[in-house]
């Protein structure tokens, strides 16, 4: 039996120069030696970017717009994250995608070159949802009073200090989401964006169902638009973390499911803390044709 102070509340751990969360660090060679299946689809973001409404779509995409299927499992069974491991507190992400049927829905947070080489070498279908990078650090900020496998995240100035320098889990916000963008060049990865899929869902989706070969008609459509919505999100314990055990996830601090909106960020920064981001953002993502939006 595993004792909390083994899990929680402990220093990230560098792994390949990459800071990450201390227990998914144990035994990284099952995420290097990973072998996937040709159809799996591989939902990577960087954290609190819109992974499991962007998951919770595609289930909902895959299965033809049927709630109640959807229902089956909660998300973390759905759609396994690949490289979560607490100390066996819960089943690991590898051993849960062992389990799965095909087509499987690989989660991951993880920067491109530790992702398992089988993807590439299968040229595995990937979706990236990016966010942009000031709702990322508020929503990160918060999501660390609650998830207690990451450290504590201090003061929001304190928290934001560690974000813009990248000394937080899974690294710097725009390495992440500049070298995803890259490799779209060369790699069959759909790329959405957060923002895009808060104005216009329908397009959105329409676009997911394309790049998965899937035909629905505008009722399944708005079928899905409906029960992913951040409300019916919010209010569905299958996706909205609840069934953590509360060693890992303490949502009397936040909760999973916080706002769920664009330019949430306004409420957090000080001028001064903007202006200091803003400074930071160009110089970091100068020579990127990336775009992002701030506020709808
Ligand atoms: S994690 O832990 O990294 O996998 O978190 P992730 O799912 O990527 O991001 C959590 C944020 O996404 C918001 N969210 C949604 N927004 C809009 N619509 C829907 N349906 C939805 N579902 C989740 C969630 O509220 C978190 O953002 P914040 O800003 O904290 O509310």
């Amino acid at each position: 039996m595993v004792s909390s102070e083994e899990v929680v509340r402990k220093d990230l751990k560098m792994i390949h120069g990459h800071p990450m969360i201390h227990t998914f660090v144990f035994n990284w060679e099952r995420i290097e030696q990973f072998q996937c299946r040709p159809d799996d689809i591989v939902i990577t973001t960087y954290p609190k970017s819109g992974t499991t409404w962007l998951s919770e779509i595609v289930d909902m995409v895959l299965n033809d717009g049927d709630a109640e299927k959807c229902k089956r499992d909660v998300i973390t069974a759905k759609a396994p994250m690949l490289e979560m491991a607490d100390h066996g507190i819960r089943i690991s992400g590898v051993e849960q995608l062992k389990k799965n049927p095909s087509p499987r829905l690989v989660k991951t947070h993880l920067p491109i070159d530790l992702l398992p080489k089988s993807f590439w070498k299968n040229n595995s279908k990937m979706i990236y949802m990016a966010r942009n990078a000031k709702d990322v650090a508020v929503s990160y900020y918060h999501f660390h009073l609650m998830d207690r496998l990451l450290p504590l995240p201090g003061t929001w100035e304190e928290f934001l200090e560690k974000f813009m320098a990248g000394n937080v889990a899974y690294g710097s916000w725009f390495n992440h989401v500049k070298s995803w963008w890259k490799k779209t060049e060369e790699h069959p990865i759909l790329f959405l964006h957060y923002e895009d899929m808060k104005e216009n869902p329908k397009q959105e989706i329409k676009k997911i169902a394309t790049f998965l070969e899937k035909k629905l008609s505008n009722d399944i459509v708005d079928k899905i638009i409906h029960h992913t919505s951040f409300e019916t999100m919010k209010n569905n314990p299958m996706v909205n973390f609840t069934h953590m055990p509360s060693t890992v996830m303490d949502h009397s601090k936040s909760t999973f499911m916080r706002k769920g909106i664009a330019g949430d960020w306004k409420n957090y920064f000080t001028v001064a803390q903007n202006e200091k981001f803003d400074d930071l953002y160009e110089k970091q993502m100068s020579g990127s044709s990336l775009q992002f939006r701030t506020e709808l």
